[in-house]
Parts: structure tokens; sequence; C-alpha cells
């Protein structure tokens, strides 16, 4: 079977994009007073600079909801909560009302899927009204089960903020973590700065507390942790392995390993979304003849699984014109393996999408199969 170098790259385009388009929407609710450095934060941690640049829609009397077309992130912005209790207790009672509200449709898109309660580090110390606004949202709060993570903005002094996190500590509050973060830089002067930290351990926290259904969003939308988007992007190669090959005895002819082609396709288009970059049909193009098999507009199947079987380092070859189920298995997981590693390039920026425009086939397929190894000893270092 003839397959199309072209097409397949067109292929994964259409479904990177389908992928994207599809994904579930994450609403997180933001709170605090203002200037304790809310939109700071939401432009630090996520890309498109909502706070400054989405529409923000009045939801109800004193909740905003910002939004962006074709992003699959919403921020409920409460404006307005260091104008007294009587404010604050209103906002409380309507962001209430919206998480149920979100509840009764049923549609994981309309949900309030955290929320994040920004205090301001930099006073040292938690107002008494504001312990007590956390303990009645947690109360009303306990049967709706909205997750609440309590930030420390501009937490510049570490002692600080140490010591306000071990103090909000003692009210046993119902939140999931407390987290420091300096969400940009501080300069004093020219030689003394304040680096920004923090921000990888929220995005973390919000990883282990969101449900499974929003963990693609969630990295697509993050732009503070290589980490965790590499750590989601091994789960999604590891599940599609699983789902497609996980229990399949039966040899696979390798003139038919072209039947691996849909699985790898779906693979890659959800690997592209959690890297969140735009995706050309050139560096697809490129990807893809370079590991199915450079030279050609066109391969066979046969020509596929050995060239896979090449990025598999230590792998054997295929024994009697067909390969087991755990081969199958392998070289997908190479080929998601390779993806990663090129989308993690292109994320840093250690290759330009410009220079891989013009790279061929097979130095990106050499270029694949060295980081491979390399991730491989890494791995092989790390267990030992
Ligand atoms: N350098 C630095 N400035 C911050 C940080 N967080 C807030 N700010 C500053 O504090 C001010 C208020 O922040 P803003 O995000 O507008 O607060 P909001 O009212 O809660 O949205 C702005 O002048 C920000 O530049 C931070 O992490 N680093
Ligand atoms: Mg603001």
């Amino acid at each position: 079977m003839e397959l199309d170098i072209n097409q397949i790259a067109v292929d994964m385009l259409n479904a990177v994009n389908q992928k994207i388009r599809n994904l579930k929407h994450l609403n997180i609710a933001v709170v605090g007073k203002t200037g304790v450095g809310k939109s700071t934060l939401i432009n630090s941690v996520f890309r498109e600079n909502l706070a400054e640049t989405g529409i923000g829609r009045p939801v109800t009397t004193e909740i905003r909801k910002i939004s962006k077309p074709g992003y699959p992130l919403s921020i409920y912005d409460t404006p307005g909560f260091e104008l007294g209790q009587d404010k604050q207790k209103q906002i409380r009672t309507e962001l209430l009302s919206e998480i149920k509200k979100g509840i009764r449709s049923g549609n994981v898109d309309e949900a309030v899927h955290c929320i994040w309660y920004c205090v301001n580090a930099a006073s040292s110390r938690i107002e008494p009204e504001e312990v007590r606004w956390l303990k009645e949202f947690s109360e009303e709060n306990r049967i709706t089960q909205v997750p609440v993570v309590v930030v420390l903005t501009q937490s510049c002094f570490r002692k600080r903020a140490a010591a306000l996190k071990t103090e909000i500590e003692k009210y046993n509050l119902d939140i999931i973590g407390i987290v420091p973060v300096l969400a940009q830089d501080v300069n004093f002067d020219e030689d003394y700065t304040c680096k920004a930290y923090g921000l990888e351990t929220l995005i973390e926290m919000m990883g282990d507390c969101l449900p499974e259904e929003l963990q693609d969003t969630l990295q697509n939308v993050q732009i503070v942790s290589l980490k965790a988007k590499k750590k989601r992007a091994h789960a999604i190669v590891a599940g599609s392995v699983t789902a497609a090959f996980g229990e399949g005895f039966v040899p696979i002819p390798l003139a038919d390993s072209a039947m691996l082609i849909p699985t790898q396709v779906a693979m890659i288009a959800s690997v592209t979304a959690v890297f969140g970059m735009n995706i050309s049909k050139s560096i697809l193009t490129g990807f893809v003849s370079s590991v199915l098999g450079a030279g050609g507009a066109t391969v066979v199947g046969k020509t596929i699984a050995g060239n896979l079987l090449k990025l598999v380092p230590g792998a054997g070859t295929a024994v009697g014109g067909t390969i087991s189920a755990v081969t199958a298995g392998l070289i997908t997981t190479a080929l998601g393996e390779a993806y990663i590693s090129l989308m993690s390039k292109l994320y840093t920026g250690e290759i330009s999408k410009e220079r891989l425009d013009n790279v061929t086939g097979e130095e990106l397929a050499a270029f694949l199969r060295e980081e491979m190894q390399k991730e491989k000893e890494k791995e092989g270092s790390m267990a030992g």
C-alpha cells in the first residue's frame, strides 16, 4: 500500500485544528482586591494576554467573564472586592450561584473549575475579613467542591511569603494549597532583581485538581511549565499506544503498518494541542517525511515500519515480514517521543520554525534520533 506524505501531513493538520477546536473550555475565577496582581498573574501564566486583550462580559452584577474567541480559557473577574464586606458577601453569593448554574448545565464548558484567591504577600498578613470570606465560601461550597487555591502574589520577599503561608495554614481552611508566586521580575535597581517564581508550582497544583477532560486544555493555555507540557504529552503517547496496541498479540504484516497511521495522527494532534503553538503544514510535512521515510513523495507501509524502527534506540528489526503489536506500540512511542522532542525545541526556540522549514528530511530524522537517544540516556541515568 502506497501512502502520500503530503496527504498524511494534511490529515495531521486537520486533526490538529479539530483537536484544538474541540478542547474543553477551562474557567477560573480569580478573586482578590484591586492591585494585588491578578491581571499580572493571569497574563504571566497563560498565553494570549487575556486580562489585557480579552473581552469582559458581565455575568452577574459583580462578576465579569473575560474570554477571547477561539481560546479555551475564561477568567471570572470580581472587580471591587476591596470595597468592603457587603461587596465581598455579594461577590461570594454571586460566585456560588454561577458555580451552581454551571453544575446544573451539565456542561463542562460552562462550569467554574477552580478559584484562585489572591492575597498580596507584601502586606505580610491576611485580613480577618478575608479569612472569614474563605471560611464562609468553603462552607457553602461543601457540596459543589470547587477547588480553591490561595495565591500569595508579589511574593518578592520569600521569608515574608513563607511566614504568611504558615499563618494562613493555621486557619485550617478548606483549600487545596497556598502558593507564593512572583509573576514578573521586580527590578529594584540595575544590580538587584528579584526573579519571577512559583508559577510552575501553581500549574502543577492545577494539574492535580482538574479533571482528566481539562488536562489538555490546561497545558494548551499555560506558558510557564515546559515540564508539565511534556509530562502530559508523554501520557498522551502512552495512552495512544495502550489504546491501540496494548492488548493485541496478532502480528501485523509490515505492508499493513499504514493501519497504525490514524492512531498516530490523533496522537500527534493531541500533543500539538498540549504545546499550544501554531504548527504549519510545512513543519508537519518535514516531520512526516523525515520519520516515515525521506526521499520520495510516497512511502509504502514496509518503509514506514522500517524507518520508524530506526527511531527506536536498540530495537530489533521486523521478523518474517511482520511486526508484533508490541513492536507496533514501540514504533508509535518512538514517533510520539520524536514529536515531543521536536515540539519542545520549537517551544523553547532552540530551533526556530524558519530554520525547520529549510532542514532536509534526513537532517531532521538524524536530529530526532539523537534527541531520543539523549532522552533515553537521561532517563537511564535518573533511574540508575
Ligand atoms: N514586578 C511585578 N509587578 C507586579 C506583580 N504583580 C503585580 N504587579 C504590579 O502591581 C500592580 C497591580 O497589578 P495588577 O495585576 O494590575 O493587579 P489587579 O488589580 O489585581 O489586576 C501593577 O502595577 C503591576 O505591575 C509581579 O509579580 N511582579
Ligand atoms: Mg486587574
